[in-house]
């Protein structure tokens, strides 16, 4: 692998701002996929490929050319695996998990429906291919490490990468799906070696329940019980406002668990971390100078959001003059 890489953030069906993003980074179109000249880079996707957007077989196409042409490494979001579960009826190859009650592992509910209708309304009239895409999807890597950098869609937990290295499992395409799925999707630990615990923490990052009830309503008027964690700052001593990140969210003071308390952090002498699906808004900036988040929300439904790369040669020093944008269009 190349030790330059241009990380690229949610893309979510914006396929027009992919392609401009592209070009903007200098990479060009050849035999079929865009390649960096000389294939001196290497683009790595953050996962977030499909839903919210209006081209999405455009842009899962485009992606998976490149990932072909050796030209990017395609990392899985959550929604692609949401997109996975979705559609892979619960006690297919006979792994049931009884938690999780109707026909499919991940429940055919109005809100999840209402998210992932863009992405079937794309593959309108084309159901085979959407079913090879599904294949696709299985074959994406959970995270990439290398001795410089790390990157995963939601967060990197260390435990997590071993338990997944010990079990030499890199995607789901690493063993039987049926199985593993299942055992992705089971929260309650009804399988011994349950894979909830990592792949939620990579795919969709750590989340702390809210105390007495409370809720909030979340950027798309969605109410949550459980809010999101900035997983690389020490929770020992910190407060609520500190270890919260739910951009544009204001909760009332709480206490802190203990269990989140106690919780592995990212600490700032880690090498850089990359990873998208947090939803930030405005200019890209870094988090610190060994994180990175690059979701600016192209796919934000206010449309004032932008599709974000960060240009990393090697640095271990992340330096904000290297983040590349397009405003969504
Ligand atoms: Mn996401």
């Amino acid at each position: 692998m190349n030790a330059s890489i241009d990380f690229i953030g949610d893309i979510h069906g914006h396929y027009d701002e992919l392609v401009v993003l592209l070009k903007k980074l200098g990479y060009e179109e050849r035999c079929g996929a865009y390649r960096y000249p000389g294939n001196a880079r290497t683009a790595v996707f953050l996962g977030d490929y499909i839903d919210r957007g209006s081209q999405v077989r455009e842009t899962v196409n485009l992606v998976r050319a490149m990932r072909d042409a050796g030209s990017a490494v395609a990392l899985m979001g959550n929604h692609e695996f949401n997109a996975l579960s979705f559609w892979h009826e619960n006690g297919d190859g006979g792994h049931v998990i009884h938690a999780i009650r109707g026909g499919y592992l991940r429940e055919h509910a109005f809100n999840k429906v209402a998210i992932h209708v863009k992405t079937v309304e794309s593959y309108r009239g084309r159901k085979a291919e959407f079913l090879e895409v599904l294949d696709f999807l299985k074959t994406l890597p959970f995270y990439l490490e290398t001795e410089t950098f790390r990157a995963q869609h939601a967060c990197f937990d260390l435990k997590g990468a071993e338990l997944l290295k010990s079990m030499k499992l890199r995607a789901f395409s690493d063993g039987n799906f049926d199985e593993l799925i299942a055992r992705a999707n089971d929260q309650y630990n009804e399988y011994e070696d349950s894979l909830y615990y990592p792949l939620n923490l990579f795919l969709k990052g750590p989340e702390m329940d809210l105390p007495n009830g409370l809720t909030f309503q979340d950027a798309e008027g969605v109410r949550r019980k459980r809010t999101r964690l900035r997983w690389w700052i020490d929770p020992k001593n910190a407060n609520l406002q500190e270890i919260n990140f739910q951009p544009g969210v204001e909760l009332p003071p709480l206490e802190i668990p203990q269990d989140v308390r106690d919780r592995d952090f990212y600490g700032e002498n880690e090498r850089p971390v990359f990873f998208g699906h947090y939803w930030l808004t405005g200019l890209p900036e870094l988090i610190r100078d060994n994180v990175c988040c690059l979701d600016y929300s192209v796919a934000g439904y206010r449309g004032d959001g932008r599709l974000v790369a960060y240009r990393f040669d090697g640095e271990q020093k992340l330096d904000a003059k290297k983040f590349v944008w397009v405003d969504a269009m």
